[in-house]
């Protein structure tokens, strides 16, 4: 029986990894691709740009555990290249495929469109940024290849980069089995040592505390986390860039911790702890509120990456799943009584004609939140203003929170709902990155499917603002709840004033065929806590 080509090798392997669309801009080094795509089980996406689909690629994979993204050779490929450094920054499994010219058409070096240098400086560019990279121009090696690629992209959970010479397309591949992957593996006397240690501490502690991160997301170890939580009745706070590893409304919830700039209870409840178990948080700026955390090491059991640290030393080769799933089975339950840790308050009445203030606005957000709403977050103060927004169910918050590249929201959201057709996205967007990327709603017009886009209208750049004021943070007055009109069907809303935004939210969550967006209109000089916290921390750092 004939083998199959390199294209239909690849979309049958995408495929059985659970890719069912792929995002992307045609070009003609990718037609040949586009056409096979086209005739494959799979569905192609198409966008308003690379970027855009490369950013829904990310939003895909982050509910999926794969994205993948088909651009052309060059404009196409170098136009993903901020929004893949995202992904691989973030920990999100995209596979990047690019059309290429054909290796026969390579063969004298010809200048040809799209060409920017040696063809080899565009696998370069992505081997920075990925975990992973082939060109398939072997038909003898182009399957074990494609295998090592998507066995590296769940390894690691980062993106991977296929280049595809057009003229290689049809060619017959051969079924070279590829090496069985191997899995990273927890050495069993270090893990046995590290949970006995931990377990030791726990019981000892009066006031233990969990400190969950990022990686509970990508490795999938929801359930694990919250198995612990339960049987060892320890509250929960998550990191930033964790946020939503356990349920936001469960009783157990602390709240985001981000040091100085996240919520005053949180931090308390964390800092005072006497045992701070860390479990797959990594120690970033963001994470960190800009190094303002105060954990002292001597009360830290830190787990992730592949290793656990107690107080100064280390166990080497412990992996956070066995870790979690070992301490889990120890810590055997009795019922829990959790006096709720951080309840939410009840949302007074609109006033009629009283401004709206951020934090008006995430009150009304969280009581019209429902448990089938994801929110998708873009940067600037919305992102700030989101560590007081309680989604209902574990990974329902999605955001660019640590690489933070504006225009992440609304593409993102895109592959989000396209692979959570459940899932209705509240996309959170300031009106700078809107107008980066909010042309993308038109691709949910086009598709039928319905985001509410809230509008944080604060006039320009806000958080720069409040870092160092300049005619630079000043940005077009858009009509963004007119977009409609050009890119819809749209139904958009203007609110400056309580009762107005509580009328347009009422207005856009019941119309349920099309995208609704809010053009929540902000003072200049309004900010969320979390964001008057961090300008006097830079603020201070610009001018020192
Ligand atoms: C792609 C990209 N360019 C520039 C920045 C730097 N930056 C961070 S926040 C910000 C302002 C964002 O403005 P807006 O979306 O209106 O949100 P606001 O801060 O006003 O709430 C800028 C320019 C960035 N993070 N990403
Ligand atoms: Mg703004």
């Amino acid at each position: 029986m004939a083998t199959p080509t390199v294209a239909d090798y690849l979309l049958q392997r995408l495929q059985a990894s659970g890719v069912d669309h792929v995002f992307g801009v045609p070009g003609d080094y990718v037609l040949g691709f586009y056409r096979k795509l086209t005739g494959s089980p799979l569905r192609h996406i198409g966008t308003t740009r690379e970027d855009t689909a490369a950013f829904a690629a990310d939003g895909y994979a982050r509910c999926r555990g794969i994205g993948a993204v088909a651009v052309t050779y060059g404009v196409g490929a170098l136009n993903v290249v901020n929004a893949v450094a995202g992904a691989h920054a973030e920990s999100s499994p995209v596979v990047v495929i690019s059309g290429a010219p054909g290796i026969a058409e390579q063969r004298k070096d010809p200048l040809i469109h799209h060409r920017f240098g040696p063809f080899s400086f565009q696998r370069e560019i992505f081997q920075r940024i990925t975990c992973a990279t082939a060109i398939l121009d072997d038909p003898l090696t182009a399957f074990r290849d494609i295998d090592r690629c998507l066995q590296a992209l769940r390894r690691y959970s980062r993106p991977v980069y296929l280049e595809l010479p057009r003229d290689q397309l049809e060619v017959r591949g051969f079924p070279i089995p590829a090496g069985q992957a191997s899995q990273p593996e927890s050495d069993a006397g270090a893990l046995t040592e590290a949970v006995d240690e931990t377990v030791r501490l726990l019981h000892r502690s009066a006031q233990p505390v969990i400190l969950a991160g990022i990686e509970i997301h990508r490795r999938g170890l929801q359930d694990e986390l919250t198995r612990l939580v339960l049987n060892a009745c320890i509250p929960v706070a998550a990191t930033l860039t964790g946020k939503s590893v356990v349920g936001e409304r469960h009783p157990a919830y602390l709240g985001v911790y981000e040091g100085a700039m996240g919520p005053d209870i949180t931090r308390e409840r964390v800092e005072s702890a006497d045992v701070v178990l860390m479990l797959g948080a990594t120690v970033n700026d963001v994470d960190t509120g800009i190094f303002t955390a105060n954990l002292d090491p001597a009360r830290l059991i830190h787990a992730s990456q592949g290793q656990v640290t107690i107080g100064h030393h280390r166990y080497a080769d412990v992996q956070l799943r066995d870790f979690l799933t070992a301490l889990g089975d120890v810590i055997s339950g009795h019922a829990c009584r959790w006096p709720e840790c951080s309840p939410l308050s009840a949302l007074p009445a609109a006033e009629a004609g009283k401004p709206m203030t951020i934090s008006r606005l995430i009150a009304s957000l969280n009581t019209a939140l429902t448990p089938d709403m994801s929110v998708v977050c873009d940067v600037g103060d919305c992102l700030f203003a989101a560590l007081d927004l309680r989604v209902h169910e574990r990974t329902h918050f999605l955001a660019s929170a640590f690489y933070t590249s504006m225009g992440f929201a609304v593409p993102a959201a895109l592959g989000a709902q396209i692979a959570s057709p459940d899932l209705r996205p509240l996309i959170l967007v300031g009106d700078g990155a809107f107008q980066m990327t909010g042309t993308e709603l038109s691709t949910f017009a086009r598709l039928g499917l319905n985001p509410v886009v809230i509008v944080f209208n604060n006039h320009g750049y806000s958080t720069e603002r409040f870092i160092l004021e300049g005619p630079f943070n000043d940005i077009a007055e858009w009509r963004y709840d007119r977009i409609g009109e050009l890119i819809g069907p749209v139904n958009g809303y203007q609110a400056s004033t309580e009762d107005e935004f509580e009328l347009a939210l009422r207005r856009a969550l019941d119309t349920t065929g099309r995208p609704g967006l809010i053009n929540v209109q902000l003072q200049a000089d309004d900010a969320s806590p979390a964001l008057r916290r961090l300008a006097e921390h830079l603020g201070r750092k610009v001018q020192g």
